[in-house]
């Protein structure tokens, strides 16, 4: 009973919390509205100790954020330092001017992807895919085509009207677009995992400029996902759509 009711007085006092929120002016928040409390993780090349936390904080404090204090270091060996701190953001956003680009569709589900299919399509459609380059991640592109899924929603394999091949990980661009050539592909989907030194970002633009150069571009769909994948750097990028975790 107790409990029930510190939930409701907790329920009680987010909602007029969220509904003091000025949306032209937000910023962090850690304890109460406005504090600007962030945390942030970084790494300095330099072994830990008292120098290594004072030099947390002055970055932290050159990036703006007041009160930093180090909660947490760790000697990574070798003279490196794992720093965890906190700090007071001062910026502010104004929410109700963000435009973010989305992927602008009627998200449809298994059975009426298979409808659309059979009534407007009328032939199989065909989807290739892989995880291109030296990437050898093939958890997403198996959530995306494999026959189970992810997360309660099967994969392409599943679909009726649909022809899935999965090549799997470290497939180079090359052997991808011979593949989709090959079975004539409606569709060309692309996971890119590692985006360490921006590899994922020169590995998808490899693959445009191939496709543009076999002269296929026009007529497949690209896409391409993954962690650091977002619509708009996949737009950015010359794919038709980009969509991250
Ligand atoms: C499992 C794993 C491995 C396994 C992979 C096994 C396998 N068969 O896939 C192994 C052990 C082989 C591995 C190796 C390496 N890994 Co690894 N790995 C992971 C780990 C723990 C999980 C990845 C995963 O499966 N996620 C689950 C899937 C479902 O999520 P996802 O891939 O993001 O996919 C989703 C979306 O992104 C999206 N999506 C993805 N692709 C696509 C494609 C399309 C078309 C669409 C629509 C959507 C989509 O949909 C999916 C569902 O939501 C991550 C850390 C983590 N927690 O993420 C590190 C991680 C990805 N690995 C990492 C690294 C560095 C490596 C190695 C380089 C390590 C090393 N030094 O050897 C090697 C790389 C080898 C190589 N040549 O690629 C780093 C990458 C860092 C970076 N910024 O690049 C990570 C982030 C770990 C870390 N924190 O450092 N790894």
């Amino acid at each position: 009973m107790e409990h029930a009711r510190e939930h409701a007085q907790i329920s009680k006092a987010s909602a007029v919390a969220s509904s003091a929120v000025d949306l032209t002016a937000i910023k962090p928040y850690g304890d109460t509205l406005n504090d600007g409390m962030m945390q942030l993780s970084f790494t300095l090349p330099v072994p830990a100790g008292d120098e290594a936390n004072e030099a947390a904080k002055m970055i932290a404090k050159k990036m703006g954020l007041e009160e930093p204090s180090v909660v947490y270091s760790s000697d990574l060996g070798i003279g490196y330092t794992f720093f965890i701190l906190y700090g007071k953001c001062q910026h502010t956003i104004d929410y109700t001017a963000i435009k973010a680009a989305k992927v602008d569709i009627d998200v449809m589900d298994h059975q009426q992807c298979e409808k659309f299919i059979a009534e407007n399509i009328k032939r199989d459609v065909v989807i290739v895919g892989a995880c291109t380059g030296t990437d050898a991640h093939t958890v997403g592109i198996d959530a995306i085509m494999n026959m189970k899924g992810y997360h309660g929603h099967f994969g392409l394999e599943r679909y009726k009207g649909i022809i899935a091949i999965n090549m799997g990980s470290q497939v180079s661009n090359e052997e991808l677009i011979a593949k989709a050539i090959e079975i004539n592909a409606d569709a060309i989907l692309v996971s890119q995992i590692v985006t360490q030194k921006d590899i994922h970002i020169t590995n998808l633009t490899n693959l445009v400029e191939l496709l543009e150069a076999e002269g296929i571009r026009d007529r497949v769909i690209l896409v391409c996902g993954g962690p650091r994948i977002s619509h708009e750097i996949a737009q950015e990028l010359g794919y038709d759509a980009g969509f991250g975790p």
